[in-house]
């Protein structure tokens, strides 16, 4: 009886483990489009270009090795991404077409002032 006592209390902990993360997703609106970019050195890490569709919800989560202004052209978003702490841009994908992501500034520049190029690129496509 104790040992039989002792697994269910086995499985319970197990099942309340394996919960976890599913009531964490279920925290999540589903329907939101949840995607990363990383910047190291000055430059996106990895894929420069993300793709969505018209309609879509989008949030893009930043991280960054220095703080940097972004500035998502055309969707008209701008965040400060801290180290450590990351940024968050969140949108509704409405117009089609290639948006340009870029630095207002790293370090303590600011203003509206662009770096070379675009860091990325956000691509939306028709529904
Ligand atoms: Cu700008």
């Amino acid at each position: 009886m104790k040992i039989l006592l002792q697994s269910s209390m086995a499985c319970g902990f197990m099942a309340f483990f394996l919960a976890g993360p599913t009531s964490l997703i279920a925290q999540t609106d589903p329907e939101v489009r949840i995607l990363s970019a990383s910047i190291e050195m000055r430059k996106v890490v990895g894929k420069r270009t993300i793709r969505v569709t018209q309609g879509d919800r989008v949030q893009l989560n930043w991280q960054t090795d220095e703080k940097v202004e972004l500035h998502l052209h055309g969707i008209n978003q701008k965040t400060v991404v801290l180290p450590g702490a990351g940024g968050t841009m969140r949108f509704i994908a409405e117009a089609t077409g290639r948006f340009p992501v870029t630095s207002h500034g790293f370090g303590n520049k600011a203003g509206h002032h662009h770096g070379p190029g675009a860091l990325m690129y956000v691509e939306v496509y028709p529904k």
